[in-house]
């Protein structure tokens, strides 16, 4: 029985990759009465009718995965955020972040539109996403600036692009496979028609052996299983600083000598990842 990884899913058929063919594929039943529901980005077992059917016979163990987007095996999530408009929103680009490091995917700040950029943005992204460590690139969707990079970052890693709409996630995907798969669409067209562009999660392999995906729905994710006490362990420029404040039950908010608040005026922690 071959072995292959779900592109997508939709309306109960799931179109399966294996050594270079897709397959269009349907769920054994035997899923429903598990309560499994395969996801894009799933291993499975599959075979092949003779009238072309597949069916898919096994869901291989997840690395992780999320509900909203419902996806699996996820290496990195790119958060795209725009150097011009729309003006970016941080609290979600932390709600991502976090959520992210709790599933153990790996978050990546992507500032699109490099060749639009204000400079108040790049120092704001310096000062609070500088300390956490995690990838932060600047590109250019139109100029293609910088998409190399990328590349060469996802090279062999399944990859999902998040974050709100008009940043430019579309004509990014588009840039990197290098024609054109995805709808694109301005702020004010999609306005105007009052719909999203992107509607399922597609993964498209691309040069370098990464499979991406445009996932719909991302912008919603809230950090809502990480309980209220743990979400400092998902700030990972706390890290030097935690279990050091003078209680140890210290939330770092009001209580005194909390290092993280220190770390915070001395600039170790962006002041926005904080209020975030
Ligand atoms: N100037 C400039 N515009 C861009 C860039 N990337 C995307 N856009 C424009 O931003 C708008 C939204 O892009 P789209 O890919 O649909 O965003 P999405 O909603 O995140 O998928 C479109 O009008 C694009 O042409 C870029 O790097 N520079
Ligand atoms: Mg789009
Ligand atoms: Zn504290």
């Amino acid at each position: 029985m071959p072995k292959g990884i779900i592109l997508k899913g939709v309306g109960g058929m799931y179109t399966v990759f294996c050594n270079g063919e897709t397959y269009s594929c349907k769920p054994r039943g035997i899923f429903r009465n598990i309560g499994v529901t395969p996801l894009p980005g799933d291993d499975c077992m599959f075979d092949v009718t003779e009238s072309g059917q597949g069916n898919i016979n096994e869901i291989l163990p997840r690395e992780n995965s999320l509900i909203r987007p419902a996806v699996a095996n996820i290496d990195i999530a790119v958060i795209v955020i725009a150097l011009s408009s729309p003006e970016p929103d941080f609290y979600m680009v932390d709600k991502i972040m976090a959520t992210c490091l709790f599933k153990k995917i790996e978050p990546v700040l992507v500032a699109n539109k490099a060749d639009l950029a204000k400079e108040d943005i790049i120092s704001t992204i310096k000062v609070n996403y500088g300390p956490t460590g995690l990838e932060c690139f600047e590109v250019s969707a139109k100029t293609e600036e910088g998409l190399e990079n990328l590349v060469q970052y996802f090279a062999n890693k399944t990859v999902v692009f998040a974050g709100q709409s008009g940043t430019g996630k579309s004509t990014l995907l588009n840039a990197i496979v290098g024609h054109e798969l995805m709808e694109t669409g301005s702020i004010s067209e999609k306005i105007e028609r009052g719909r999203h562009t992107t509607r399922h999660t597609n993964f498209i392999h691309v040069q370098g052996g990464a499979l991406i995906a445009d996932t719909p729905g991302f912008s919603n994710v809230e950090p809502d299983e990480i309980e209220e006490d743990d979400l400092q362990f998902y700030y990972p420029e706390f890290e030097p600083v935690l279990g050091r404040c003078k209680f140890q039950s210290c939330i770092h908010i009001n209580e005194p000598e909390c290092k993280v608040k220190e770390a915070v005026s001395e600039g170790l922690i962006g002041s926005l990842r904080y209020e975030n």
